[in-house]
């Protein structure tokens, strides 16, 4: 068995027992209590799944296994010889088994992940079949699901698994899924924006690293924005919507191709991952409306006035548990002020950071005023040259693999059940209401 899965499987079946005791001793506890906004204004703050991999703080923002993003940049493994950012594997790592892992450890996760990276040609078949006009998302989500006949758990479960066996099945195909999704995303990229003219892998380099070489953006700058980018949006607990799409489709037993697709339609919304694409293109709009790309603060804060009175949002601002500008956000502008000098959109990035929250907040309504982690990736993207943004939530999908894997294995190893929460109708509400008076 691979170190990796041993340690996994052993931490799994301890914390198992445990929360059998704890369920059987204290199943009784009230841990929380419902009010009836959280039922009608979509179920905010409602403590209901468990999920081990990160935990997010409405003003710390996200930690994972306790670990800030600050720290992760100093903790985690970076490449040798001249790494900056973290590599994303030893986040994997991190998530899988609640230790920062070591040197070789990230290594041998490295080369586990080259060697299971093949993705099957007919996925390919099915996406070239696909017509020019179908978002980058939809094919993300076709080519996840087109790979579910690859699912060693569907294979085994059809033949007659035990239950024991759920947590090793879930583990391969989530290695393997993860392994193939650079190679999957690149080639939609070089499929839709560069006439199919793909780039072979690199095997010498890392997870992260030979994405950025497969999308055929190369420097060393682009390949470091790549492990930091795949490292910040990988997990944002278990409550967010593609993580728990994801979450829920998974309890019914369906293997982590079909549940990730799922969690990834969910991503593809634009008050979710979307977002990223949503944000450049309302600021190509303004440079566009405005005929500069070096607007004023009073033009930004008209434009954003304008955006409001049409009825629209302000993408990339706000969130459903933040209270604070987003620490992904602050982590890709100190990344910004470190390597990139003098780029027109990401100064009307940090010109938009000065104007929006006072504007947000001036509406009285706005429960988070500061930027998301989508306010700032898009021009950073647009600097290396990536400025195809209808193809940036599939970079975001690439990344939350890490968490959403990870947190899978662990529901599959702790056998989580079915989800089936309970659903009400107004009358009941109202009855409610009318009994407590
Ligand atoms: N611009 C304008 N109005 C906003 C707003 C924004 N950025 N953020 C919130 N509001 C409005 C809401 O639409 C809501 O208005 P109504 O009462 O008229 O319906 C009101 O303020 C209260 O909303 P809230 O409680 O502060 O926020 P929610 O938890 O309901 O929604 C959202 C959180 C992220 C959906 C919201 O802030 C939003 O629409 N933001 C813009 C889209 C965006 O950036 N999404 C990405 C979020 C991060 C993420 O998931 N990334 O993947």
């Amino acid at each position: 068995m691979d170190i990796l899965k041993q340690k996994f499987l052993d931490k799994a079946t301890q914390l198992k027992k445990e929360l059998r005791t704890l369920s059987k001793e204290h199943g009784d506890q009230v841990v929380d209590s419902v009010k009836l906004s959280q039922v009608t204004g979509g179920m905010r703050g409602i403590k209901s799944m468990l999920w081990e991999t990160s935990v997010l703080d409405a003003y710390e923002g996200i930690r994972f296994r306790g670990y800030s993003i600050p720290q992760l940049q100093e903790l985690l493994p970076k490449k040798r010889e001249g790494g900056r950012e973290p590599l994303p594997e030893g986040l994997f790592w991190l998530m899988l088994t609640g230790e920062v892992p070591t040197q070789e450890e990230v290594e041998w996760l490295c080369n586990e992940w080259e060697k299971r990276a093949t993705v099957p040609q007919s996925t390919y078949d099915v996406l070239d079949a696909l017509s020019e006009d179908t978002h980058p998302m939809t094919q993300f989500i076709i080519g996840i699901t087109s790979m579910h006949k690859e699912s060693m758990f569907f294979k085994k479960y059809t033949e007659g698994m035990a239950k024991s066996e759920y947590a090793e099945a879930t583990y391969e195909d989530a290695m393997d899924m993860i392994a193939r999704l650079p190679r999957l995303a690149a080639y939609i990229y070089r499929k839709v924006y560069h006439n199919g003219d793909h780039i072979a892998p690199d095997e010498s380099l890392d997870w992260a690293g030979n994405y950025a070489h497969m999308l055929g953006v190369e420097g060393e700058d682009f390949k470091s924005l790549m492990r930091l980018y795949l490292t910040i949006h990988a997990d944002h607990e278990g409550g967010n919507a593609s993580a728990h799409t994801a979450h829920l489709i998974n309890t019914t037993l369906a293997d982590v191709y079909l549940s990730y697709a799922g969690g990834m339609a969910s991503l593809a919304g634009p008050l979710h991952g979307l977002a990223n694409q949503e944000v450049i293109k309302w600021i190509f709009n303004l440079t566009e409306k405005l005929g500069t790309t070096k607007p004023t603060k009073d033009q930004i804060a008209q434009y954003v006035r304008d955006t409001l009175a049409s009825g629209q949002v302000i993408p990339g601002y706000g969130h459903a548990v933040l209270r604070q500008p987003d620490p992904r956000f602050t982590a890709q502008k100190v990344f910004a002020e470190k390597y990139i000098q003098d780029s027109d959109y990401v100064n009307i990035v940090w010109k938009l950071f000065e104007v929006v929250p006072d504007i947000l907040g001036g509406l009285g309504k706005v429960k988070n005023p500061w930027p998301n982690v989508d306010a700032h990736s898009g021009a950073i993207l647009v600097h290396y040259g990536l400025t195809e943004y209808t193809y940036y939530t599939v970079m975001f999908g690439v990344s939350r693999a890490l968490g959403v894997m990870a947190a899978t294995c662990w529901s599959r190893a702790l056998g989580l059940p079915l989800e089936r929460p309970k659903s009400v109708n107004s009358d009941w509400l109202k009855e409610q209401v009318k009994n407590a008076q």
